[in-house]
């Protein structure tokens, strides 16, 4: 039976991950925080099943710095893959606390590249990049050969990351890959990520439960895609013979301002009537236009997107509307 070990196992992608692992008939182990358990939320469909639960999925306890714990798990694991999805991923929170974010995005990053670099048979090891690295590129759409260059503390802390990635594959013949990931959204994201937030008023205004939304920049663009499609291409860059990175993204630009049209008209409200502009929800500094050309994941990987955009707002705001009536009824 493969083995996998998911670092963020609570968040959207790590619970995606673990989902698509067991399915495939993975022994999945996650590790996580001893303060996260508000967040487990996304997995407790799995840690209910008796079939799944210290049966094919297991839990750890450690932190981002607890290395010698870490090095534990990993020795006692013997994992195949090691995906390592944790770290602090708010951009705009970046700003607020650069230190914690460099700690737990770049030093984690290159204190598990140490730790597996040491081992006597390595996991491959996937590491999410971010397209923040690039931030004000010098060309569009972005590929894996575009240079970095960041504008906020989140994607220079993910350039360190990713570029300690590719020397330690180079130097040490490690299997790691670096999974260059534009946004990706789903039922799972956190309510602090715009998708999310917008979707989520959109339902509660409908049911009389909040009145207004307060946005920052309406005219951010971003390269929207469906993470179930990102954490397939995640595990698609480990099944490959030699070690590579891969970049993973729709190569359509959207605003915030159509996500807050589309969620709305989904409720059959009109976006301009709820949603209010709060400067202090506006970013020091933007990203300029991140898209992304997938075309080495869909020549290579044989890796699609297979939602739209409008599509997955859609399912949100449905999935917020079903939740919140529920829970309220
Ligand atoms: O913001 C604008 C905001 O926080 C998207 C992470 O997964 O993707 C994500 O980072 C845009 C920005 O995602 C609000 O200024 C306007 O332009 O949903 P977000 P993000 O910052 O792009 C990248 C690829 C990652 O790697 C990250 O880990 O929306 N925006 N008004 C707002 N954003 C938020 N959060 N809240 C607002 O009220």
């Amino acid at each position: 039976m493969p083995t996998a070990l998911i670092t963020g196992i609570t968040g959207q992608d790590g619970s995606l991950l673990a989902d698509f692992l067991l399915a495939k008939g993975y022994e999945v182990h996650g590790v996580v925080r001893r303060t996260s358990s508000l967040e487990r939320s996304r997995l407790k469909h799995l840690y209910i099943d008796p079939v799944i639960y210290k049966k094919s999925l297991f839990l750890h306890y450690a932190d981002l710095e607890d290395v010698t714990v870490l090095r534990r798990i990993l020795v006692s694991i013997k994992p195949t893959e090691l995906y390592h999805l944790a770290g602090q991923s708010h951009v705009g929170l970046s700003f607020e606390i650069p230190e914690t974010t460099s700690n737990l995005t770049a030093m984690a990053t290159l204190r598990l590249l140490e730790i597996i670099r040491d081992l006597s048979s390595p996991p491959r090891l996937f590491h999410p990049s971010s397209s923040e690295i690039f931030g004000e590129p010098i060309q569009w759409p972005q590929t894996e050969e575009t240079p970095f260059n960041p504008k906020t503390p989140y994607g220079c802390a993910k350039a360190f990351a990713t570029q300690m990635v590719k020397i330690y594959r180079a130097s040490f013949g490690l299997f790691a890959c670096n999974g260059i990931m534009y946004n990706h959204e789903s039922t799972r994201r956190g309510e602090n990520f715009v998708t999310k937030k917008i979707c989520a008023a959109a339902a509660a205004i409908k049911l009389s439960h909040q009145k207004k939304i307060s946005l920052g920049n309406l005219q951010a663009e971003r390269d929207w895609g469906f993470a179930e499609d990102y954490v397939r291409g995640m595990w698609l860059t480990l099944q490959q013979a030699e070690p590579n990175d891969y970049l993973f993204a729709t190569g359509q630009l959207h605003t915030v301002e159509d996500i807050a049209r589309i969620a709305f008209s989904v409720v059959g409200l009109r976006w301009e009537d709820f949603v209010e502009v709060d400067s202090s929800l506006l970013r020091k500094s933007e990203p300029v236009k991140l898209v992304g050309d997938a075309s080495r994941a869909r020549n290579v990987l044989g890796w699609k997107n297979t939602v739209s955009f409008e599509q997955m707002i859609h399912a949100m705001t449905t999935d917020e509307l079903e939740k919140q009536s529920a829970i309220k009824s």
